[in-house]
């Protein structure tokens, strides 16, 4: 389990699809879940690979999700599904990161975890992101807000 000053997160899902019960479990009890109830929503975001993700997530949502490092290339940073819980925000929101898709690393047979992941995503949460904007576009925007 991954931590920052007050951001937990865990890898809930691998790259082979196998479910971190025992993380998850740990998860739960580090982020005191169960004194939540039922007040707490689940983010999660899917898209492209390096589309962005993590890197809106951690700004959006003060996480702390593996970016990737643009001076070591273009490769997969996220494997699996990640979930965090962010830190200052009310009521205790969950986020999960998805494993980008269209990645090389899997080849052509990579719809399958996608399907799944993507579906998986769909039923547990409250708000579903989809990021979709590529770099050129990004970069246009970049400079619009800068
Ligand atoms: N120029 C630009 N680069 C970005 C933007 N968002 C992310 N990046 C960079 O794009 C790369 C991929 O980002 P990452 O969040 O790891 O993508 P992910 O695979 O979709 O999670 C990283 O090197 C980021 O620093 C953006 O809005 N503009
Ligand atoms: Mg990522």
């Amino acid at each position: 389990m991954a931590t920052t000053e007050e951001c937990y997160s865990t890898q809930l899902i691998d790259g082979d699809g196998t479910f971190n019960d025992i993380g998850t479990e740990s998860f739960i009890k580090e982020i005191k879940l169960a004194e939540c109830g039922l007040s707490y929503a689940v983010v999660s975001i899917m898209g492209p690979q390096s589309s962005g993700k993590s890197t809106l997530l951690n700004h959006l949502f003060y996480t702390n999700f593996r970016e990737m490092d643009a001076f070591k290339g273009r490769s997969q940073t996220t494997k699996g599904i990640w979930m965090a819980k962010c830190s200052g925000i009310q009521p205790c929101t969950l986020v999960m990161d998805l494993e980008g898709t269209d990645g090389r690393e899997r080849g052509e047979d990579d719809t399958a975890f996608e399907k799944q992941s993507a579906l998986f995503a769909m039923a547990v949460s409250d708000i579903v992101l989809i990021k979709h904007v590529r770099f050129g576009t990004s970069m246009v925007l970049d400079n619009v807000l800068t």
